[in-house]
């Protein structure tokens, strides 16, 4: 017997009639004994707004059925349903996926297990994790648990006509840098690194010429504008920046008085509509203290000056910024948990941001040439 999990979809007819007849008709299969089932959500419908709101729920069951039998079984169910064979995402009835089968990894012309955007579905995932959070993604190597609060909620369609963007976030001194040039050489793209020593008015602003704020920030502004411009990043590239965007208005409520920051404000919405938005952030967290200690290691003259109040307030800040993050999934990781000298763990992440990212987009084909 093989535990397998299947995702129920219905946003046509009565929708929880379907689910009751789906479900009954599963029990009945003698090859199949149903478990549980989730708590059925109503959901938006992804892309198609139009479309009426769904329902959807994550059945366990076991069975001896083969994968492929199993997927039979699944679409004759749809067909007694009404489900009608449309346009792809069309409404339906009902809509059976198979999302895990024990943990096997299928990858044939008809058939993909796990299933290959449950890891971008908080209608999935939520579900999936009430039943048997502990269990392990066979792909992503990860807890259903975990794949879940990376959504914070959301549900995401990845698209390939678009720079893929990975984005490293932290406190100052948490190692972004040494992580994006891991993954850029390790993943073969380009890495956009920020221009963080060039900025001619920073160490005077460390060293306490709060007048010369404002300039700082502008200075930051801009040149990131620059280095992610959506007219500049090709589509289906992936880029690995060493900073997250929306960190700048954190930094400059740190920095700048009311009346400069109102100036910055306006500045900043005029300018982010320009900048192209990560599919995937990785979060790096570390204790304000153990940052200080690597800060002071590190040595930068204009850096000493960085106080542990201030890193604490950045640290809250960041906090805040990603538990309200709704843009694309976040793995937050500890660096206590990642030895940068394990190529193993480089390679884990690695692996995890091409399944990530829009399948079609040019990593494929550049992960196929850097595999051992
Ligand atoms: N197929 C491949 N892998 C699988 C699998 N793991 N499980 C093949 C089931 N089928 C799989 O599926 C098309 C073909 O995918 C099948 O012939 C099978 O051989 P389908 O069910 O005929 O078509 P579909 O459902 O339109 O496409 P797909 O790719 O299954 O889309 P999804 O992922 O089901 O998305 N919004 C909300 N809120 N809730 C939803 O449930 N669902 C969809 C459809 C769109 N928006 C939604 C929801
Ligand atoms: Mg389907």
């Amino acid at each position: 017997m093989i535990t397998a999990y299947i995702g129920l979809g219905s946003n046509l007819g009565n929708r929880e009639d379907n689910f009751k007849s789906a479900l009954r008709m599963l029990t009945e299969v003698a090859d199949i004994e149903v478990v549980r089932v989730s708590e059925l959500i109503e959901t938006n419908p992804l892309k198609q707004a139009e479309q009426p709101m769904y329902l959807n729920a994550v059945a366990e069951f076991r069975t001896t059925l083969s994968p492929d039998d199993l997927l039979k079984t699944l679409n004759n169910i749809e067909t007694v349903l009404g489900r009608m064979r449309q346009e792809k995402w069309a409404s339906r009835t009902i809509d059976l996926d198979i999302l895990l089968y024990g943990s096997e990894v299928i990858d044939s012309p008809h058939l993909t297990v796990p299933h290959p955007q449950m890891h971008l579905r908080s209608f999935v995932l939520e579900g999936l994790a009430t039943l048997n959070g502990d269990f392990e993604h066979p792909v992503i190597k990860e807890s259903l648990n975990r794949l879940a609060n990376r959504l914070n909620g959301c549900d995401f369609i990845t698209n390939p006509e678009l720079p893929q963007l990975v984005s490293i976030a932290g406190i100052i001194g948490v190692g972004k840098t040494t992580l994006a040039k891991k993954l850029s050489t390790r993943l073969g793209c380009q890495m956009l690194p920020e221009p963080y020593d060039t900025n001619p008015f920073m160490p005077d602003v460390y060293a306490g010429k709060q007048e010369l704020a404002l300039d700082s920030q502008l200075y930051f502004l801009t040149a990131r504008v620059e280095q992610l411009n959506n007219s500049v990043l090709e589509k289906g590239q992936t880029y690995i920046s060493d900073y997250v965007f929306d960190k700048e208005p954190i930094y400059s409520r740190q920095t700048l008085t009311p009346e400069q920051l109102t100036l910055y404000d306006k500045i900043y919405q005029s300018c982010n509509t320009k900048v192209v938005l990560p599919v995937l952030v990785i979060y790096l967290l570390d204790s304000p203290q153990n940052c200080l200690e690597r800060i002071h290691k590190r040595n930068l003259p204009y850096e000493q000056k960085i106080e542990l109040q201030y890193l604490e307030n950045l640290d809250a800040e960041y906090n805040q910024l990603f538990n309200d993050w709704t843009t694309c999934p976040v793995i937050r990781i500890k660096t206590s948990e990642l030895d940068y000298t394990n190529d193993d763990i480089i390679d884990h992440l690695a692996e995890q941001i091409r399944y990530y990212i829009a399948e079609d987009s040019v990593i494929t084909s550049v992960a196929k040439q850097t595999k051992k």
